[in-house]
């Protein structure tokens, strides 16, 4: 029998500490099943705290961050609002073990989904599209983990920063996404990395929400993946990431 709360708080433990720990792959052989359930377990801590869930990140829609990473599946993680970077709450360098950020576009839910859609169908639940920055943060040394770790560790969410909200374009090919650290480029990519089309990440965000039993209502935000593989956060730096046609996100780190 696997522990999921008390793997659940060790990870939350982890992130309130910044201090990485052993994956648990290596101890123990555990399902795909049982990530998600620790990772629901996981969320409920931060509920616990008075955070509420605003939304999910799809991770791995990209070959160049399966790459980068090892890992070879879609996987999906949840975002609350604590977790949120903006003007007012930049991202806290001591309060990350080891954070890297990556290029994303963000969707805003129009309506509460409750079934797997197609891309076709996709397209018709979203209100605004935005050029957006992911953090991620893996709970684990040195960023090496399994799918189940990974999942289990909320797919290493830590951080978010959305660019403006636009309104939805008819596609969303052959954008160039382009992040910088100080205004240096770090990483460039286009959007067809993301699944070919990002709408197609939306729509395996809401199979894999039916799957695990993740909400996806209306106002919520769905994070599509990175584009390129993730770069190393260091000290008081200034991240954006723009996307063609959609603007730019940034965030400062202090
Ligand atoms: C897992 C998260 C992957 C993405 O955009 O592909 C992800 C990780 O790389 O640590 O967020
Ligand atoms: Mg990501």
């Amino acid at each position: 029998m696997i522990p999921h709360n008390q793997w659940a708080k060790a990870l939350h433990q982890s992130a309130r500490t910044q201090k990485p720990r052993d994956q648990f792959s290596t101890q123990h052989n555990y399902t795909l099943d049982d990530a998600y359930s620790i990772q629901h377990a996981l969320i409920q801590e931060r509920v616990g705290e008075g955070h509420s869930i605003v939304g999910v990140k799809m991770g791995f829609t990209s070959v160049a961050k399966m790459k980068q990473m090892g890992v070879e599946d879609m996987i999906i993680g949840q975002l609350t609002d604590d977790m949120q970077i903006t003007r007012n709450t930049p991202l806290v360098r001591s309060k990350c073990i080891h954070p890297r950020a990556e290029p994303e576009i963000a969707f805003r839910l129009s309506q509460d989904i409750t079934s797997p859609l197609s891309v076709d169908e996709a397209l018709t639940v979203v209100d605004g599209v935005a050029s957006a920055i992911e953090v991620i943060d893996s709970r684990y040394e040195n960023f090496k983990f399994s799918l189940e770790d990974v999942v289990a560790d909320n797919c290493s969410s830590c951080g978010f920063a959305l660019g403006p909200w636009c309104e939805v374009p008819l596609g969303l090919n052959g954008l160039d996404m382009i992040q910088t650290f100080n205004n240096t480029i770090v990483a460039e990519g286009t959007s067809d990395a993301i699944l070919d089309n990002p709408f197609e990440a939306l729509a395996a965000a809401t199979r894999l929400a039916h799957r695990y039993g993740l909400p996806l209502k209306k106002g919520m935000i769905v994070l599509a993946g990175a584009a390129t593989a993730a770069h190393f956060i260091g000290a008081s730096e200034n991240v954006a990431v723009t996307v063609d046609g959609l603007g730019s996100a940034h965030f400062e780190v202090v």
